[in-house]
């Protein structure tokens, strides 16, 4: 391929195009996180496998959770964590039974990476070219140098950590530093500004802000402008609800993504209800839970 066919390949499979297609077409900014813990998939799966089998179980799992809601998200976002232990091969299967059922469904690839020059190249090739994901999680720590690579990759969306969901993100992102432009801010909204402003060069810097921090969220997008795309996790199980996402949206009511795991696949089904069918009920309740705020 010609640089100038790369270059018009990746204009017309931006990341933001389907993604947006998608949220449009089925109304949906709901993201489903794949993180199958192992110790909680449900009996009815893990009897079919010997305990030798763990990636057979973790995929089937998965391939149901996907037929029970691909019609509900506009993205699969799967923590390599949970595939570490078992290979990689799971979630590659897992990101190809996803293609087939929507091309336009985006596969953000949670790893939170980003590291030094040599590293970094396995980190690239193993999420975009192996897993063929629509994008992944950057940790900004190592600085505008180390994300690099991820944003030359045109194509994929690049989601930065900003302000973390969790409890102790205060210890280091709060931390009040001095910048020539905003003044003395905390540092997550350096990396808010550095992210808009000196690092997205192609277009493709998204930025994470849990939902647990609705205040810094809506800081986050005052700095950042309409356009760029916010991943909300923390919905469900860390406490985050529909209603703290409003301030992060955009005047379209969109130019986000809620992302909620446990909470949706580990529900509890009531009697006379499958596993699936609880799965699918509680993801129809939290797509509909946040449109309500739309
Ligand atoms: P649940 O708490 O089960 O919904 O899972 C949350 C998922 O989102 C996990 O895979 C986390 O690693 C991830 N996550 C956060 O919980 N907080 C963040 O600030 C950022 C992420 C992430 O990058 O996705």
């Amino acid at each position: 391929m010609t640089e100038k066919e790369t270059e018009e390949r990746s204009q017309e499979r931006n990341f933001k195009n389907p993604l947006e297609q998608r949220q449009i077409s089925f109304n949906s900014v709901l993201c489903i996180g794949l993180d199958p813990d192992y110790s909680k998939i449900p009996d009815s799966i893990m009897g079919k496998f010997p305990s030798y089998e763990m990636g057979s179980a973790i995929l089937e799992f998965n391939k149901q959770i996907i037929d029970a809601t691909n019609s509900l998200v506009c993205s699969y976002k799967p923590n390599m964590a949970f595939y570490e232990k078992s290979g990689l091969r799971v979630l590659k299967d897992t990101i190809d039974y996803i293609r087939k059922k929507d091309s336009l469904i985006s596969v953000i690839a949670d790893g939170k990476r980003a590291d030094i020059g040599n590293t970094n190249i396995p980190y690239v090739e193993t999420i975009f070219d192996y897993l063929d994901a629509d994008a992944a999680t950057i940790n900004p720590y190592f600085g505008g140098e180390a994300i690099k690579p991820f944003l030359e990759r045109k194509d994929k969306g690049i989601f930065v950590l900003c302000r973390t969901s969790n409890k102790g993100a205060e210890d280091v992102q709060d931390l009040i530093v001095k910048h020539l432009e905003l003044g003395e801010v905390p540092l997550y909204q350096v990396v808010a500004y550095k992210a808009a402003y000196e690092w997205n060069a192609n277009k493709n810097i998204c930025l994470v802000v849990g939902a647990t921090w609705p205040k810094q969220l809506a800081e986050v997008r005052k700095i950042v402008g309409p356009d760029m795309t916010i991943l909300i996790p923390g919905l469900g199980k860390q406490g985050g609800k529909p209603e703290d996402m409003v301030l992060g949206y955009n005047s379209a009511k969109r130019g986000v993504i809620g992302s909620i795991s446990r909470e949706v696949i580990f529900a509890q089904p009531k009697s006379g209800e499958s596993y699936m069918q609880a799965v699918r009920k509680e993801a129809i309740k939290w797509r509909d839970a946040i449109n309500a705020y739309r």
